[in-house]
């Protein structure tokens, strides 16, 4: 097996690209993807500062490598969700990572600033962890861009992740969702843009991009993550991808190129190609937080009470408002 660029042995094949690379071709190739993924989607522009949504897996902590590869300046956020040893080692792993690259990490201890973790949470709430997990990450994630000035938050979602998510979407025929799955959701008031660079890129190209640039990431699954629905669907499309090399990205690219806009017309939502948000609902900030929300408190907030009155008094200090505003580029 040779090298598609340079006829040297190659170290790994890309079954959908037909093509097979050495390492440092292939390490090109990543930036080219996510270079690719950045320009077509104006995720980025240039001299912006980009706030990295790190959790210690492979896909955070490559897009991290890569954005700083690609010369974009680019801090970490990794928000401690207090799983177990799980979260010790992910928050080791991501600090190894920053210091010895000497790159700039900000940290968020769910429990210890904001009263609780998420399996506390998720006992709470009596539904699925990811749930609350989710709905505090990305609650977090925005604060902490508009606190410190980032107009620009980047998570790690890849084509594996986006595709899978698409599959539920559509089995559900999910509309709402549907017009919004962009690898790109435009700043509007109140929120920081929010970018998925690696869109054009697998899970299994992302562990190997890890391996061969010496970085390591948590390798065992989130325990919390049994009876998640997008692990079946990532199932049911590696089955696919394996009769049919490429199914995968056919779906996914081929929904973004021609199937998208029809829903965001459908919702009223202005086309993402470009960006602009089209009219949303009024957000006032939440009464709690500060945050911008729909109703009087956010949910963030609405589920912080919730483990309040369930567990009792929070401990810790309570976190002060947050800026309203979203620092526009
Ligand atoms: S960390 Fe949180 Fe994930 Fe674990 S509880 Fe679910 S959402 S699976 S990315
Ligand atoms: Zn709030």
């Amino acid at each position: 097996m040779k090298c598609r660029r340079c006829r040297e042995p190659a170290v790994i094949d890309i079954r959908r690209h037909n093509a097979a690379f050495c390492r440092d071709c292939f390490l090109h190739h990543c930036r080219e993807q996510v270079r690719r993924a950045i320009d077509e989607h104006r995720m980025i522009e240039p001299g912006e500062r980009v706030l990295v949504a790190v959790s210690g897996g492979k896909d955070s902590l490559a897009l991290w490598h890569l954005l700083g590869a690609l010369g974009h300046e680019a801090d970490g956020l990794y928000i401690g969700l207090g799983i177990d040893e799980y979260s010790e080692e992910s928050a080791a792993l991501v600090r190894t990572f920053a210091t010895g690259r000497g790159l700039k990490l900000h940290e968020v201890d769910l429990a210890a600033e904001w009263g609780f973790d998420v399996p506390t949470a998720a006992r709470t709430t009596r539904r699925a962890p990811c749930g609350s997990c989710g709905l505090s990450k990305r609650h977090l994630f925005n604060r902490v861009a508009l606190t410190h000035g980032y107009p620009v938050v980047a998570t790690g979602h890849n084509l594996d992740d986006e595709a899978a998510v698409l599959l539920g979407n559509v089995l559900r025929w999910e509309t709402g969702y549907l017009a919004r799955q962009y690898p790109v959701l435009p700043a509007s008031d109140g929120f920081a843009r929010k970018v998925k660079p690696l869109i054009r890129l697998g899970e299994r190209e992302m562990a190997a991009y890890c391996v061969l640039e010496g970085i390591d990431y948590q390798v065992e699954e989130c325990p919390m993550a049994a009876g998640n629905r997008h692990l079946g669907y990532k199932e049911v499309l590696n089955a696919l991808e394996d009769r049919s090399p490429g199914a995968k990205a056919a779906f996914l690219f081929g929904f973004l190129d021609r199937g998208h806009d029809l829903f965001a017309g459908l919702a009223g939502i202005a086309g993402t190609g470009g960006g602009a948000s089209g009219e949303g609902p009024v957000l006032a900030p939440c009464a709690s937080c500060g945050s911008p929300t729909t109703g009087e408190v956010c949910a963030f907030c609405r589920l912080r009470e919730r483990v309040r009155d369930d567990t009792g008094p929070a401990p810790g200090p309570e976190p002060a408002s947050a800026p309203s505003q979203t620092p526009r580029p």
